[in-house]
């Protein structure tokens, strides 16, 4: 799919801000891919559809994870996890997307988890670090974003641990397990 008619499809389904977003992570996704060999055209449609399902009602989320083989753990968790796995459940089945690269690194674009593959590091680190966000610490991560996948991922996922928990807010498992595999994979 080209990028003009992924752009026109998720455009309706997002308010500006976020499809503002959706540009810039494009973008930092494109020149990630480039910076460490991974497919950009996957990268590309990847970032483009990796919020489509954001503005989708709680209700249909839900109903969507009780209804097909989502993980059912997600219903214990805030709702704000359940919009990679649901969307890449939606971009398969509206947009026709059965890439399941593409498709698996919409998933896990929120929490990560282990194993991650190389696309899913570079979704999961230019959603992180696009040049609209203003999280604490960000400009360390972004340093390390250019010079190490697996070290910028393991900043980002650290970071978002160490928010959450500064919230007293519970932490889902696969961010844990994402952290603990890219710490493995640091320190080789
Ligand atoms: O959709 P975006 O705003 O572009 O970004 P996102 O999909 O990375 O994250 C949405 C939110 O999810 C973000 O505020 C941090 C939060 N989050 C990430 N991992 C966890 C989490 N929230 C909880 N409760 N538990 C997690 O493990
Ligand atoms: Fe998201
Ligand atoms: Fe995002």
């Amino acid at each position: 799919m080209e990028r003009d008619e992924a752009l026109a499809i998720v455009k309706p389904k997002l308010k500006q801000e976020r499809y503002d977003h959706t540009v810039r992570v494009m973008e930092t996704a494109i020149q990630l891919a480039q910076t460490y060999g991974v497919d950009e055209k996957k990268a590309e449609i990847a970032a483009i559809f990796h919020d489509y399902a954001k503005y989708r009602p709680i209700d249909e989320m839900r109903r969507w994870i009780q209804t097909t083989y989502l993980p059912k753990d997600l219903l214990h968790y805030h709702h704000e996890l359940w919009h990679g796995p649901v969307g890449a459940k939606l971009v398969e089945r509206e947009v026709g997307i059965h890439d399941r690269e593409i498709l698996d690194s919409i998933h896990y674009h929120t929490t990560g988890r282990s194993h991650m593959s190389a696309l899913d590091k570079v979704i999961f680190l230019a959603d992180y670090i696009e040049p609209g966000r203003k999280f604490p610490g960000l400009s360390d991560v972004r340093d390390a974003a250019w010079m190490d996948l697996n070290h910028g991922c393991w900043m980002a996922a650290k970071n978002t641990i160490q928010f959450l928990m500064s919230k007293n807010q519970p932490i889902y498992p696969e961010t844990f397990n994402a952290y603990n595999a890219l710490t493995k994979a640091n320190k080789n």
